[in-house]
């Protein structure tokens, strides 16, 4: 793929979330035959974008990561991309949708290591093994594509829908739970919208992170000690609205709560 065809790409799909404007998918006009390969292309060009302006990334997310989300986009294979420090929303604070296009969460587990995984044949075992603590976390996903309508190859040209992430400070070491077996719910003023359990990450979270590493290593990256994971959505995503106040509580993983304005 040519270069500048990804810079423009990545600008394309930059511009639309700075500017909190929806776009047109990539393969319905611009180019209909993107790869997945040509995606992550596309992909690192944003991230270097983003780096280039000063943000920092805070650590990789894992997406589609569920049954039912593979078998409906027809993929064998989940997808990652990068939370950066000006996406993280403080446990308590609030979010105005404004500064979103059409944002939704997802109750997540996440993962800090205490040393870098490197694959390939990195085994959930080693994972776990090298996991320091597990935290609840909220996704906050905002496809840049109208409607939230996309095929893999845009979604993983767009980070993965990445927008925030809501860190809960609840530290758990990781063998003292049954992480597949962690129950969530998600509750939208005090209601509970959707629920789940660890186990729809991929049979169990720690596969998730085990998978980010083997396709890190395609590439000659790794996952690093000290960084948060997100290790994909545990229930179904729900849209937010102004006056929401969202509330997720895991078992054994204490809740984390925040105000949509
Ligand atoms: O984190 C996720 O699972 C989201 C990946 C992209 C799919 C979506 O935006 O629904
Ligand atoms: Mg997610």
């Amino acid at each position: 793929m040519d270069k500048n065809l990804i810079e423009e790409l990545a600008n394309y799909v930059h511009h639309a979330e700075k500017k909190k404007r929806e776009i047109t998918k990539i393969t319905a006009e611009l180019y209909p035959e993107l790869s997945i390969e040509e995606s992550y292309l596309i992909q690192e060009e944003l991230i270097k974008q983003k780096l280039d302006e000063g943000k920092k990334i805070i650590g990789p997310k894992m997406g589609i990561t569920s049954e039912a989300k593979m078998k409906q986009m027809n993929v064998d294979d989940p997808i990652y991309g990068y939370v950066f420090d000006y996406m993280v929303v403080n446990e308590g604070d609030s979010i105005s949708v404004e500064d979103y296009i059409h944002p939704k969460v997802e109750p997540e587990i996440g993962f800090i290591l205490s040393r870098d995984l490197e694959g390939p044949d990195i085994t959930p075992l080693d994972v776990m093994r090298a996991t320091e603590y597990v935290f609840p976390a909220i996704e906050i996903i905002d496809s840049r594509y109208e409607n939230f309508n996309f095929t893999l190859p845009d979604v993983i040209a767009d980070n993965t829908s990445a927008a925030g992430a809501v860190f809960g400070t609840t530290l758990k070491r990781p063998e003292s739970l049954e992480l597949d077996v962690v129950g969530v719910t998600l509750s939208i003023n005090g209601e509970i919208k959707s629920l789940g359990a660890g186990a729809a990450v991929l049979g169990h979270p720690a596969n998730s992170v085990a998978r980010l590493a083997n396709m890190l290593a395609k590439k000659g990256e790794k996952v690093k000690a000290g960084q948060p994971i997100l290790t994909g959505g545990i229930t179904a995503a729900v849209r937010l609205k102004p006056g929401d106040f969202v509330s997720a509580k895991y078992g054994g993983l204490g809740d984390i709560s925040f105000f949509v304005k």
